[in-house]
């Protein structure tokens, strides 16, 4: 055992769908954060925990940064924000797969300030649209000097280098969590997150957007089994047709996959309740996006 703990809180930051959830689910080796094709799909700062000999990093996953005015939008760049502000390094994530463009170009001015601290994942380096050296064209003209790590968060290649100069990089500090903890979130959090999830990959266009999971009550069976109950908000009659389905089958769909994956994150059968519900734009009450989004 090392002489010094170190610790550290970790940003991690990018534009929508960099692969940001993807890379704290790899690192921690858990589901800790959801996943989905569609931009936009971490709404909160989530964080995943990586403990090892001598040191404790804890990953905070932010929304994608992304220009929009929107009242929603500005929430959700206000947690990424403030994360890269309080963190004490930061790990920015490209995809490769983009061409960096305004949006890029514009996240860079947001990073930048932070530039000492900040560690860069080159992510996607697997997919066949993957083009390394655009990226780190962009990067050596924009942050120069920067320290880059090619990497797959999907399928781990280059991930273990960059976690060894995060813990490099670490300052002596505590432990924050027991060891064996790898998030902090409540199974409240992690069920409505999970039916998110499930909705993000089985609807499109806005639908994954118009949605959030508005807890009602849960209670135990004395099997052990959790029931959890709940509503699925839409801001639209018509979303609430899609999302119910003919004859139910998508939000059986929905539920069904949601209780398989929570009976394994949660290590309990967990049984879900769930009603569709319209509230006509939700997304412009500020008290919604208050507790929705923090
Ligand atoms: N091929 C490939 N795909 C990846 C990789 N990392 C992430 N993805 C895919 O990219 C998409 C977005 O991944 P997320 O992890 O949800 O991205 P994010 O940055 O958290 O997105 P937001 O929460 O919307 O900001 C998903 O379809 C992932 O499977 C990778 O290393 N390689
Ligand atoms: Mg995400």
């Amino acid at each position: 055992m090392p002489d010094i703990h170190k610790s550290a809180f970790v940003a991690v930051v990018g534009r929508p769908s960099a692969g940001k959830s993807t890379l704290v689910n790899t690192i921690c080796g858990q589901k800790v954060a959801i996943v989905s094709p569609v931009p936009q799909t971490t709404r909160n700062a989530v964080r995943g925990i990586k403990t090892g000999e001598g040191y404790q990093l804890v990953f905070v996953d932010t929304p994608g940064l992304h220009d929009s005015e929107k009242v929603m939008n500005r929430r959700l760049r206000d947690i990424a924000v403030h994360a890269l502000r309080d963190a004490d390094l930061v790990l920015y994530v490209i995809d490769t797969t983009r061409a960096p463009g305004p949006e890029e170009e514009s996240i860079v001015t947001k990073v930048l300030p932070f530039s000492g601290k900040t560690y860069i994942a080159v992510n996607k380096i697997d997919a066949r649209e993957s083009d390394i050296a655009r990226a780190r064209l962009f990067l050596a003209e924009r942050m120069p000097g920067a320290k880059a790590f090619d990497l797959s968060a999907e399928k781990g290649t280059g991930v273990d280098a960059m976690v060894a100069a995060l813990v490099e990089a670490c300052p002596p500090g505590p432990a924050y969590y027991p060891a064996e903890y790898y998030t902090d979130q409540e199974p409240v959090f992690r069920i409505a997150e999970t039916i998110r999830e499930k909705v993000f990959l089985h609807t499109r266009n806005e639908v994954p957007h118009a949605v959030y999971v508005e807890y009602t009550a849960h209670h135990m069976l004395d099997d052990g089994t959790l029931v959890y109950e709940g509503d699925l908000v839409v801001e639209r009659d018509t979303q609430k047709g899609i999302l119910i389905g003919a004859g139910g089958s998508m939000i059986r769909l929905i539920r069904e996959e949601a209780e398989h994956d929570l009976t394994d994150i949660l290590g309990y059968p967990v049984r879900l309740s769930i009603k569709v519900r319209v509230q006509n734009d939700w997304k412009k009450d500020d008290r919604i996006l208050k507790k929705l989004i923090q």
